[in-house]
């Protein structure tokens, strides 16, 4: 993966409340809390044979790379799957294909006595704890929560690789106007630095998560992630509480969603494509010169 100046990110072995609040949520700085979830009984429990046992006669739509086309629904999935199917699939090859916000509450609500909301003072929101399960080679467009929660992410299963960018660094990242993700074009593995210059001044955040770690992301920091093995995570979410930034989350949920959703169906690819040019030659043209 590209590094982007990345530097490793600020990993505690324990972390208090007051300390958490103090250093992390008030600056909204990410930390790495190193098996955060060793005394829930998830972190026994949670492998792919124990999800498969539970839920795998489920249908579940799977998320592959692929930019969404012309009139296609900006979150319509690629294909579906038994989930029994899917798992096994991660456990034995490399894939692209992913699960993308499983709510717990809805499809497997037995999970939720094998872990706990950690007492670290974010008001999480108990309506919507979700997995996310992701293939061996699997990447998640870099992208930011439309509802701008602040996030806490833990990992099971495996290994993955996630870069941040602070929401600061959105000017650089062209992203796509009505969306909360960056050209899907990019490739973020290989970046183009002739036709995208402004990814130069990126500066990323390196985190390496193994099962039962934690990675704290505040509220609209960018994540780009990768699956270095197949595996599933667990996102609990803090919705926001200042006013600024609810209007902010509210425009992007009731409005901006089902605009980009109309714009599309109604222009279809034309729209995309209109949207995508401005994007570029606007950042082009004010960090352009970093090429020189
Ligand atoms: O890990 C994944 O597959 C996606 C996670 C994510 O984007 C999130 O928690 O907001």
């Amino acid at each position: 993966m590209e590094d982007f100046g990345a530097i490793p990110i600020t990993c505690v072995q324990y972390i208090s409340k007051a300390e958490f609040i103090e250093n992390y949520y008030k600056p909204q700085r990410p930390v790495l809390i190193k098996g955060m979830a060793k005394n829930w009984p998830a972190y026994s429990k949670w492998n792919l044979d124990y999800i498969q046992d539970r839920a795998g006669d489920q249908i579940v739509p799977l998320y592959d790379s692929k930019p969404t086309k012309g009139r296609q629904n900006s979150a319509a999935p690629a294909t579906e799957m038994k989930l029994y199917d899917y798992l096994e699939l991660i456990k034995t090859k490399p894939t692209n294909l992913r699960v993308f916000f499983y709510n717990i509450l809805e499809r497997m609500p037995e999970l939720i006595k094998d872990f706990e909301y950690p007492d670290i003072g974010l008001k999480f929101f108990k309506k919507l704890p979700v997995l996310f399960f992701g293939g061996e080679g699997s990447k998640v467009l870099t992208h930011y929560d439309m509802d701008l929660a602040d996030l806490l992410h833990i990992h099971f299963h495996g290994t993955k690789s996630i870069m941040l960018f602070s929401p600061e660094q959105s000017k650089y990242l062209y992203r796509v106007p009505f969306s909360v993700h960056n050209l899907e074009r990019i490739n973020m593995g290989k970046s183009d630095f002739e036709k995208y210059p402004a990814l130069r001044k990126l500066r990323g955040i390196q985190v390496h998560l193994k099962h039962g770690d934690a990675l704290y992301m505040p509220s609209g920091y960018w994540h780009f992630i990768k699956y270095l093995e197949g595996g599933f995570s667990i996102t609990l979410r803090a919705l926001p509480t200042k006013p600024k930034k609810l209007l902010n989350t509210l425009y992007n949920v009731f409005f901006m969603r089902n605009f980009e959703n109309l714009m599309r169906k109604t222009f279809g690819q034309k729209w995309v494509d209109y949207k995508e040019t401005k994007i570029i030659n606007r950042t082009n043209r004010k960090f352009g010169q970093l090429q020189a």
